[in-house]
């Protein structure tokens, strides 16, 4: 573990280990249904492009979780109560957190967890900026797989509450989702707690439409994947000869996102090469959507109860909050 501290925050670094990306791309497009990981999307034009979506007027989940977050903060606040510790996975848009931040009139520790550490040090500092009353530590950690908090940020005895928007938690594979949620109930700890942003199932026009959106935003996002693999991986994918297709798989409950391969052709990667058919596809992402019974279900597994759940009027999207059983 190394530790650094700016005048603003306490950094930790778990130098999480990065995989090969190299051999994990050549081996997803070595299977029989090819597949690159979703992780590939967040270059910086990804992350970018990923912002825009948020802005879409087909893409629902962003305004709508903000807008539960803001019509309940002050019954989330009272929830969280006095000095409450935050814990947040993915220190993407602040926006968010500023809302329960603002509610808990800027006290207490928030904890931000990212494994892109630029970004997470650049957002943990201006944080500490707008709100001088909190103890902000970030730390540079794969919160996909279970790592303990450092000893200095540990809660010391207090409850703490972890905040998991953007239903991220739907690009999780279940048992993964599964795990991750088990492992968050550990690091909270007994009394702890957490915040869950879901996107729920519902009239498949709305969803299949959040993924292909008329200005072709979410083709630009997907199709930058190979753009990205060109540069940093020496491959040749010519961007022309591929396509973007999302559709909702209902026996699955998730939308998935593929690229189709336009023609047969051949693609090189650092001097591989990979057919593919007319037709066929690289599956480059899965967003599941779930029913209340579904989060609440997959909760307990992991040992939390569902003690709240706050959605929207039409219910696209769900804020639950959940506690540690016992
Ligand atoms: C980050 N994640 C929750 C988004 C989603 O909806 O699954 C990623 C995304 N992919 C296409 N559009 C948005």
């Amino acid at each position: 573990m190394e530790t650094a501290h700016s005048e603003a925050i306490a950094f930790f670094d778990t130098h999480p280990k990065l995989n090969d990306s190299k051999s994990e791309v050549l081996t997803g497009l070595s299977l029989p249904q090819k597949r690159i990981p979703p992780k590939s999307f967040y270059d910086q034009r990804g992350s970018r492009l990923f912002e825009r979506i948020c802005e879409l007027d087909e893409y629902y989940p962003t305004r709508t979780e903000i807008s539960i977050l803001e019509s309940n903060s002050a019954e989330i606040a009272a929830l969280l109560g006095d000095d409450a510790v935050l814990i947040e996975y993915g220190s993407g848009n602040s926006r968010k957190i500023r809302i329960l931040l603002d509610a808990v009139r800027g006290h207490g520790v928030y904890i931000a967890v990212d494994i892109s550490k630029d970004h997470l040090i650049r957002s943990a500092i201006e944080l500490a900026k707008a709100y001088p009353e909190l103890d902000v530590i970030a730390i540079c950690a794969d919160y996909s797989k279970p790592f303990s908090l450092p000893p200095d940020a540990a809660l010391s005895g207090k409850p703490g509450t972890a905040f998991f928007p953007g239903s991220t938690i739907g690009n999780f594979d279940p048992a993964d989702a599964l795990a991750f949620l088990t492992s968050t109930a550990a690091t909270v700890g007994p009394g702890g707690s957490m915040l869950l942003g879901v996107d729920l199932k519902k009239d498949i026009q709305i969803l299949n439409a959040a993924y292909n959106d008329s200005q072709g935003v979410t083709a630009e996002f997907n199709l930058n994947v190979l753009a990205r693999i060109n540069r940093e991986l020496d491959a040749d994918f010519d961007l022309s000869a591929f396509a973007h297709r999302a559709f909702y798989n209902q026996r699955h409950g998730r939308i998935e996102m593929h690229l189709e391969s336009l023609a047969g052709q051949s693609v090189k990667i650092d001097g591989t090469a990979i057919s593919f058919g007319k037709g066929e596809t690289i599956h480059t992402e899965n967003s599941y959507k779930y029913s209340i019974d579904e989060v609440r279900t997959l909760a307990a597994r992991a040992g939390f109860h569902t003690a709240r759940i706050w959605t929207d009027p039409d219910n696209l999207f769900g804020v639950f909050y959940l506690r540690v059983v016992g």
